[in-house]
């Protein structure tokens, strides 16, 4: 939403139901642009447009089926979940990030959460610090 003044105020807004559409479903659909890095059948991996560090990607399940933020995971869920993760392993070397690299899943207003479908977020190229603001 344009009028929301910053990601933070979008976060601490109300979550919405977890089969609300988001943008996530356009860059899926490649009707608004991305960077993607890594895609299968099934998960799609593009850089942030508000990059946190000289690495920052988003994976992302391409189907979301309920999967609004980590707090929804059913039993169901568990092996796109570990798609996921492994995803993120796969870019992290992909992007050279031998050092070390961050993954990060905002949950809810509390954790910072602006788009309602799952997403990891991977990021590297430079020291991290704990703990996160
Ligand atoms: O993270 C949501 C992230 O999604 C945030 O870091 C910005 C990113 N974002 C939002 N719109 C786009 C587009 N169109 N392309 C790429 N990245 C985008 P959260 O954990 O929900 O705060």
């Amino acid at each position: 939403n344009p009028l929301m003044a910053s990601e933070k105020e979008a976060a601490l807004a109300a979550a919405p139901p977890s089969d609300s559409p988001t943008i996530f479903d356009k860059i899926i659909k490649k009707e608004i642009p991305s960077a993607v890095v890594f895609e299968d059948d099934k998960v799609l991996a593009f850089r942030d447009i508000s990059p946190q560090a000289p690495t920052h990607i988003l994976i992302i399940p391409k189907v979301k089926d309920g999967l609004s933020g980590l707090s929804k995971a059913e039993e169901r869920h568990c092996e796109i979940l570990g798609r996921l993760l492994y995803t993120a392993k796969l870019v992290a070397k992909q992007e050279g990030l031998e050092d070390g690299f961050r993954i990060v899943i905002n949950d809810g207003p509390s954790g910072c959460q602006s788009v309602y479908h799952l997403h990891i977020h991977l990021l590297g190229g430079r020291q991290m610090n704990w703990p996160p603001g």
